[in-house]
């Protein structure tokens, strides 16, 4: 597989040199200055792609170009929104980079309720505990109705935990939750994301997952004639949230996903972290299921707990096995290769913990450490050789 790295462009913490340094060869980044459901023109993606490339570095998948909440909603503009994002795969497609990762998360892209956890080594980890989500959800938005969505254990516990927060842990559960996360889709406040959920009263499950189709049904043509696969990342965390409808969690999804509009152009990106936190994905046959459309992989690991909380462990130390499925995906890629693809999947160490030096920047972007993802590009590198060394 080919070793990238995620950048958030000149004013990340993290350099160019850096990313060499640390061991990869290829970039992951998206043009963030740029409003989501605006076409990315080919001059701001060409000044990206030539610094990327003066470093010594190549370009290798979008991550990502934003899905508009009108077209997830197919509501208000989706018709214009989705011709430009027709136009943005062709100006992304016409520089020559040929991977685009998107989502199709309902407002609130990728969701953690603590940004700074702690572990037994001292390092900090993202985590999502259903208890404060729920406390949340029930006590502190105060969603109409939010209460069947948890079971009368998780209900409890959260009526507990209301009483023991003081009101900055109040403000800060609440910030984690719906300020948005590095390249995510937005930030909203309390009243903002009320609003928003209501924009969702009438769309349930089955219309959402029809207006994703849709969707693929619109720009998959596209991206097939202009040489781009799109590789939809899963759902993060792969339940329903604030009892939204989420589309991209299973591999029954990702299945309709794929059949839905059958083309070298309609892909994943396979998140083992995502994935990985449902007990009931089973991440090594999915691979094996999904392997010649698997365009992206994030490897991230974590431990879940039966309620549905979850943190982000090790690379190598979590619930995810991940030496099997780092050897599951490179044995799809040489199956693919054999085929004819000649093309090496791109991996990025999803997020890395912070540690060491860096431990107390509020600059370092949650997930986004320097230190705590060249560990995990250093383990990941050293399990992909050698399994590739074994098997030649
Ligand atoms: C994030 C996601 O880096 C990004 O663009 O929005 O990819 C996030 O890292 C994943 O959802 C985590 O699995
Ligand atoms: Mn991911």
């Amino acid at each position: 597989m080919k070793e990238t790295w995620r950048w958030f462009g000149p004013d990340d913490t993290v350099s160019l040199d850096n990313i060499l340094q640390a061991g990869a060869s290829g970039v992951v980044t998206a043009l963030d200055h740029i409003e989501t459901g605006q076409i990315w023109p080919i001059k701001d993606i060409d000044e990206r792609n030539t610094l990327i490339k003066s470093a010594g570095l190549e370009w290798s998948v979008v991550e990502s170009v934003p899905v508009h909440h009108d077209i997830k909603t197919r509501s208000g503009s989706f018709q214009n929104y989705i011709e430009n994002y027709k136009q943005s795969i062709r100006n992304i497609g016409s520089v020559g980079i040929s991977t685009i990762c998107y989502n199709f998360m309902p407002i609130l892209d990728w969701t953690r309720t603590d940004l700074s956890f702690s572990l037994p080594n001292r390092s900090q980890a993202l985590r999502f505990d259903m208890i404060d989500f729920a406390t949340y959800d029930v006590f502190i938005l105060q969603r109409d109705g939010a209460a069947k969505d948890y079971s009368e254990e998780i209900l409890a516990k959260a009526g507990d935990r209301i009483h023991d927060l003081n009101d900055e842990d109040a403000l800060r559960l609440e910030k984690n939750i719906i300020a948005g996360l590095p390249g995510g889709e937005g930030s909203y406040d309390r009243s903002g994301l009320s609003q928003m959920l209501s924009t969702f009263d009438m769309i349930d499950r089955d219309s959402y997952q029809t207006n994703l189709h849709e969707f693929l049904e619109s720009i998959i043509p596209v991206a097939e004639e202009s040489g781009v696969r799109m590789a939809i990342h899963p759902d993060d965390p792969p339940f329903s949230l604030f009892g939204l409808p989420r589309v991209v969690s299973t591999a029954d999804d990702l299945k309709s996903i794929l059949d839905v509009f059958p083309s070298p152009s309609n892909g994943i990106t396979f998140c083992s972290g995502s994935l990985g936190t449902r007990a009931d994905n089973d991440l090594l046959s999915m691979v094996r299921e999904f392997g010649a459309n698997i365009f992206f992989v994030h490897l991230r690991n974590i431990i879940r707990q039966p309620n549905g909380s979850f943190h982000e462990s090790e690379h190598l130390n979590g619930m995810v096995d991940m030496v099997s499925l780092v050897k599951e995906l490179i044995t799809q890629e040489r199956k693919q290769n054999r085929a004819g693809k000649k093309q090496l999947i791109p991996m990025r160490p999803d997020h890395g913990h912070t540690m060491a030096s860096e431990l107390g920047n509020r600059n370092i972007r949650p997930g986004y450490s320097f230190c705590g993802r060249m560990k995990g590009l250093a383990e990941l590198r050293g399990v992909s050789r050698a399994i590739s060394g074994v098997d030649g």
